[in-house]
């Protein structure tokens, strides 16, 4: 399967999520423009698909000049949208790159991945380790994750799979002391890449987010401007809650870009289109399925016409 087309199947249901309920407004279609009351109606619909308020009125606003070329078709209605939300999602569109913000040749890219319990962050760094690999690039993971044993397993499970050196400590550790030296080590290997896979912690536990915190000045210690990049790993099922994650992790750990994962068993897709609006930082990847290759470069155009359900291949 291609990745347009895993991306499209993976975001099926919210796609069906955006589209029942505005091919459930018939009085929509038919006729060449949309009437106010269909507007309003199209702006619950998107509020209630997870795209958030301020996306919802914006796009309402925009389909009242809209001009169709002929009748308002459910078809017509899709790709107007799509091309309302290319037009959303495109400042955050920016795959996650090594060279732009890395270090002087030679140097380690440090990646930070942090985020709620359970949101993907340990599949994620097994994925971002195939792709850059897959890439030529010599990766190294950290299991800075010290909280469960499992947690190192899994990480080192990873590594098997896809032949990466994984660095880890004992059960119970100091992960700040874990992070400090898998910078010596990747360092001291050559290593192009170290991924950095943290435990997952609530936004509100106070005493975890100043682990956190301690974490990354630890990092900052041996290399000033890593982390290079500081990810958090959202869980696309969660809807909205994943807002006041964003807004939590961003006082700690100076975020600079999102991973948004599980979109291909949820029907809250549209929460990337309200997590692009409200904060403006770059979606880099989304996951969608377990395997290594299941993580995506986020592309707004490709995005927006899977979520609508249209195939960005053939139409528009
Ligand atoms: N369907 C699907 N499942 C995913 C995706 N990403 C992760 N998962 C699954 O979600 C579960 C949790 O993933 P982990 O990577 O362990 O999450 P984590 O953030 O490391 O969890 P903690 O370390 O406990 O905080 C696992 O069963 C993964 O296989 C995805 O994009 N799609
Ligand atoms: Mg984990």
């Amino acid at each position: 399967m291609s990745w347009l087309k895993k991306l499209t199947a993976g975001l099926k249901k919210s796609s069906e999520k955006v589209t029942s309920s505005l091919s459930g407004i018939s009085r929509l279609f038919g006729k060449e423009k949309i009437d106010a009351a269909s507007i309003e109606e199209i702006e619950e619909a998107l509020i209630l698909a997870d795209l958030g308020v301020s996306v919802a009125s914006d796009i309402a606003e925009a389909l009242r000049g809209y001009k169709f070329a002929g009748e308002v078709t459910p078809e017509a209605l899709r790709l107007a949208l799509a091309d309302q939300l290319t037009g959303i999602l495109l400042p955050v569109e920016k795959p996650l790159g090594l060279t732009q913000d890395s270090p002087p040749a030679g140097g380690l890219h440090v990646i930070l991945l942090v985020g709620v319990n359970g949101s993907g962050k340990t599949t994620t760094a097994g994925k971002l380790a195939a792709r850059f690999q897959g890439e030529g690039k010599k990766v190294v993971m950290a299991a800075a994750d010290t909280f469960r044993a499992a947690a190192i397993e899994q990480l080192a499970g990873w590594g098997v799979r896809t032949d990466t050196k994984v660095i880890s400590g004992e059960r119970g550790g100091d992960a700040a002391a874990l992070a400090f030296r898998a910078i010596d080590e990747a360092r001291a290997d050559n290593a192009d890449v170290l991924i950095i896979d943290t435990a997952g912690r609530l936004q509100n536990r106070s005493e975890l987010m100043e682990e956190l915190a301690k974490i990354i000045r630890v990092i900052k210690k041996q290399i000033p401007d890593a982390p290079h990049d500081s990810l958090i790993v959202l869980d696309g099922t969660v809807g909205q809650n994943a807002i006041a994650q964003m807004k939590a992790f961003q006082q700690t750990a100076a975020l600079t870009g999102m991973v948004i994962t599980k979109l291909d068993g949820t029907a809250k897709g549209g929460i990337v289109v309200a997590l692009a609006r409200e904060f403006g930082l770059p979606v880099h990847m989304v996951g969608v399925g377990e395997g290594a290759d299941d993580l995506q470069d986020f592309t707004a155009r490709d995005f927006a016409y899977a979520l609508v359900g249209l195939d960005p291949e053939t139409t528009g």
